[in-house]
Order: structure tokens, then C-alpha cells, then sequence
């Protein structure tokens, strides 16, 4: 039995240099977190599995795509779906990115409807159920990441009928009065495209009752104790919130090139509290309103200027989509405005990086900062906030963190805010900067006990346990 991971990207990103193609491991949330899963199962042995593939697209424009990339790609087990630069532009930048992303996200204003996006959608998810078709057997599990290929489940089960299906989504399902936005054919296929998996899983039981009330408005379509009745099969729905490989995180500081990175930041930002925040370019993250909550923070508490320094990393992501350059422009403007009219000769109010930083200084930043600030105005989840958490050995630090991110569910000892309440982020800081040991360790302990206890690999091997389970009672009810 195989187990077929598929998600819009394979967890690699092909480079050319001087000619020659090179291969580099993908660091996003979903790639670390199948990594890690995989290296705790011995590559799924330790689960049954003969084999693990994994089907995305290669991130080369198929017009660029060689059969050296393509055999090599396979001979590490990863099987390329090729796109087109026209179907990078419409399925991708388009209906994932302009219509899914922001509806999902609640950002209504952002998010285009157009025909063409749509019809692009609708052939990228064949073709990918083709891809997955082309290597799975009857028995074998399939598992399906995310908002880009919703349509999927649907088309494999027509191709082959006997596998087992997994899809899991991982930004927000969004209110039905949202969801109702999107025209009434998009919304009802989407919809049905899930329920064609045995198992559909969420990040929070707000998301599951946000699917449950658009299936039940949308479809008619009624569920019982998380199970959704189509025709004869039975759909299970659940709440399974992501976690992290906790242990890379906690023992972080105890490796050379992390230790070492720890003694050269705390030397640099020597007798200042490190305020820190990493995201995502990407509007859903309310880097803007973090902003402005710091400069309030700093205006309200003169006494910490000087003596607090925000590291603001927001990484670069969906370069070329309008939006996403206009916000960069408006993030450096803020911060050159801020810097410019609040900081003095020997400091420095926001120290901002606006590139993708290697690993070690990342930990070494989770292990040196006394606050993380993490508020984001809609997070599916949020590894972040988790990845800070736990890599608190000493016991000590202040997560603050919003109410909108899925995180805020399970990471109850964080200072909740609502992000657009700027006066509260600002007094949280404040809050944060100046609680006393005993308290941050109180609340450090009781987060950290539950991110080790729900880690990646228990994720992982929950879901995968129960889509096989689901699809054991949906074999047998076809033939009883
Ligand atoms: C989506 C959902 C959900 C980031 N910058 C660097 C870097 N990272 C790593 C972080 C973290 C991951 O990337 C980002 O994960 P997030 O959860 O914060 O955000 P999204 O990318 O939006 O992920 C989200 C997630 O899926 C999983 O289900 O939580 O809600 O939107 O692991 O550490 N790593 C390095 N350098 C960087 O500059 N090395």
C-alpha cells in the first residue's frame, strides 16, 4: 500500500545555475511538516506503507521543464504535474490566489471573480488527479492538501473509485455569508469536489461548522456527529490542528551553528528587549496594523524607547501579484517614517529584513526574543506562534498573539489580541515587556506540554488513520 501526498507544490524548488539544474528543499509549513513525519515513520514504513510519492508541480514553467529535471525529480520519489505559464497564471496567481485566498481570508474587496480562473481551475485539478491516477493502485491513500486543489477529490474518484481520500485544508473555511459571495456553480462544485473524499479536515472546529453550514445551505446536504451523508457514502469532517516537530524546536539551541548564531545576535543587540515578528508577505499577516500598534506602543511608553528593538522579517511571497508590491512599498514607507521620526542616533525602533533568512538564524531568533508579536488579521493556523513556543527551553518569553489566527484555539496562555484593536496590541506589549519571570514561565510550561503532546507526526498519522478508517466503512457500506 502507497501513500500519495498531493499538494500544488512539490516540497522542492528546482534552480538553474550556469547552466546546470540544481535541486533545494522547500522550507514552507506543509514540506517541514511532511519531512518530519516522514522522517519519524522510517519514510512511512513504520505505518505499512511500501512506498510514499508525492505529486505537485515542480515549480518550473512546463515551456522550461527538461527529462533531466523530470527523471530526477522522479528517482526522489516526487512526481512533477507540469503547468503552463498560462496555467501558472490563471489557476495559480488566479482562482487560487485573487479568489480562494482572499474570500477564505474574509478579504471580500480583494477577491476577483472571472470565468476564465475558473475554467483554468477546473483543468488544473484534472489534470492532477490524472497525475495521482497514472500511479495509484486500488487500496492505496491519497492524501490532498489545500485550497488549490478542492476539485480533486472528485475527479480521482471518477478515475478510480477505489482509493482512499484525505483532503485537508489549511487556511480558514470562511462563514457561509462569505462563502456565499462566490457564483452559485463554483461554490456547490467546490464544495461537492471535497465531499468526494472520505475524510476532510480543518485546523479548528469553527472551520468544520463554517464547512458544515455552507454544505447544509448550499447542498442540502445534512451531518450527524461530523459525518456528512452523500448519496451512500459517509463523509467524516473534522478538527485536526496541525502541529510541529517540537523537539527540532526545543533542543534548537543546543546545535553548534544555532548556539553560535544566539552568541552573535545577543552580542549586536546587546541591553535591548528583542520584540520579534517573521511572516509571509502577504496581507492576511496585518504587518501594517503591527506597525502601528509598535509606534503607538513606543509613543504611550517613551520609557522603552531605546531599550526595546522590533526585528520585523517579512519574507517575500507571490512576487509579481499587484497587491502584494503595493503592500511591500507601503511596509517600507511605514517603517522609514517610523525609524525616521521616533529612533535616535545610537537607536533603531524597527529593524526590518525583507528577505527569506537561513534556519539557524530563525531559531536563533526564537531562542533570543523576549516577545514574539505575532497578529495576524485571519491565519488558518499559524506555525509561527508554535515554533516560538516551543523553542523556549529556558522557560522564559511573552507570545502575543490574535484571536483571528487558528492558533489562539490552542495556545490559551498567549496575551489574545484582536489585531485591529491597535491600543490593546500596544498595551499587550507593554504587558509583555513587563511581566515577571515567574508568569512567562507558567505560560511557556502549559503551551509547551500541549505542542509536544499534539506534534507533526501525531497530526499526520491521526489523519491518515482515519481517512483510512473512513474509507473501510465506505468499502464496506458500497458492498453490504
Ligand atoms: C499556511 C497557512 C498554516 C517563514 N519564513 C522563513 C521560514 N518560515 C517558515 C516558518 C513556518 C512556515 O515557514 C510558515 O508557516 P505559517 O503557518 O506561519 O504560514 P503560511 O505559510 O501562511 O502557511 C497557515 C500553515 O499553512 C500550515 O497549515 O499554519 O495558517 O496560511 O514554519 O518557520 N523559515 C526559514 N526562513 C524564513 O525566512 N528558515
Amino acid at each position: 500500500m502507497k501513500l500519495i501526498v498531493v499538494s500544488n507544490r512539490l516540497p522542492i524548488t528546482v534552480v538553474y545555475r550556469d547552466g546546470k539544474v540544481e535541486f533545494r528543499e522547500a522550507v514552507g509549513g506543509l514540506a517541514t511538516a511532511i519531512n518530519s513525519f516522514l522522517r519519524a515513520t522510517e519514510g512511512g514504513r513504520g505505518l505499512g506503507f511500501t512506498k510514499v510519492l508525492w505529486v505537485g508541480w515542480s515549480g518550473v514553467k512546463a515551456e522550461l521543464e527538461t527529462d533531466e529535471v523530470e527523471s530526477e525529480l522522479r528517482e526522489r520519489g516526487l512526481i512533477p504535474v507540469s503547468l503552463s505559464a498560462e496555467e501558472v497564471e490563471l489557476f495559480y496567481e488566479g482562482f487560487c490566489n485573487s479568489t480562494l485566498w482572499p474570500l477564505f481570508h474574509g478579504f471580500t474587496v480583494y477577491t476577483v471573480f472571472e470565468r476564465r480562473f475558473w475554467d483554468t481551475y477546473v483543468r488544473v485539478n484534472k489534470k492532477y488527479a490524472e497525475a495521482v491516477a497514472s500511479i495509484a493502485k486500488p487500496g492505496d491513500i491519497v492524501w490532498i492538501h489545500d485550497y488549490h486543489l478542492m476539485l480533486m477529490p472528485a475527479f480521482l474518484r471518477q478515475l478510480l473509485p477505489d482509493l482512499a481520500v484525505g483532503f485537508f485544508l489549511h487556511i480558514p473555511f470562511p462563514p457561509a455569508e462569505i462563502y456565499q459571495l462566490m457564483p452559485p456553480t463554483w461554490r456547490n462544485t467546490l464544495l461537492e469536489g471535497v465531499l468526494a473524499a472520505d475524510l476532510v479536515g480543518f485546523h479548528t472546529y469553527e472551520y468544520v461548522s463554517n464547512f458544515l453550514r455552507a454544505v447544509a445551505k448550499f447542498l442540502g446536504y445534512r451531518a450527524e456527529s461530523g459525518i456528512v451523508r452523500v448519496g451512500r457514502r459517509r463523509v467524516r469532517v473534522g478538527a485536526y490542528p496541525i502541529g510541529i516537530d517540537y523537539a527540532f524546536f526545543h533542543d534548537s539551541s543546543q546545535r553548534a551553528e544555532v548556539a553560535a548564531e544566539i552568541d552573535k545576535l545577543r552580542q549586536r543587540l546587546r541591553g535591548l528587549k528583542i520584540v520579534f515578528s517573521i511572516d509571509r508577505l502577504d496581507y492576511t499577516k496585518g504587518v501594517l496594523n503591527r506597525l502601528k500598534a509598535w509606534e503607538r506602543f513606543l509613543k504611550e511608553h517613551p520609557q522603552w524607547r531605546g531599550r526595546a528593538v522590533f526585528v520585523l522579517v517579512v519574507v517575500p511571497s507571490r512576487v509579481g501579484v499587484p497587491q502584494y508590491e503595493a503592500m511591500k512599498r507601503e511596509i517600507e514607507r511605514e517603517v522609514g517614517r517610523i525609524n525616521g521620526e521616533l529612533g535616535e542616533v545610537d537607536w533603531t525602533p524597527v529593524v526590518y529584513i525583507s528577505r527569506f533568512i537561513p534556519t539557524p538564524t530563525l531559531l536563533a531568533l526564537y531562542n533570543i526574543a523576549d516577545v514574539a508579536l505575532i497578529t495576524p488579521l485571519r491565519d488558518g493556523m499559524n506555525l509561527v506562534a508554535k515554533e516560538y513556543v516551543a523553542s523556549r527551553r529556558n522557560c522564559t518569553g511573552v507570545l502575543i498573539l490574535s484571536e483571528t489566527a487558528g492558533a489562539s484555539h490552542e495556545l490559551l496562555e498567549a496575551l489574545i489580541v484582536n489585531p485591529n484593536d491597535e491600543s490593546s496590541v500596544a498595551e499587550a506589549i507593554a504587558r509583555a515587556l513587563e511581566m515577571d519571570l515567574q508568569e512567562q514561565c507558567r505560560r511557556i510550561k502549559a503551551m509547551q506540554k500541549r505542542l509536544s503532546q499534539h506534534d507533526v507526526v501525531k497530526w499526520a498519522a491521526e489523519l491518515i488513520h482515519a481517512t483510512a478508517l473512513a474509507y473501510a466503512e465506505n468499502r464496506e457500506a458500497a458492498y453490504t
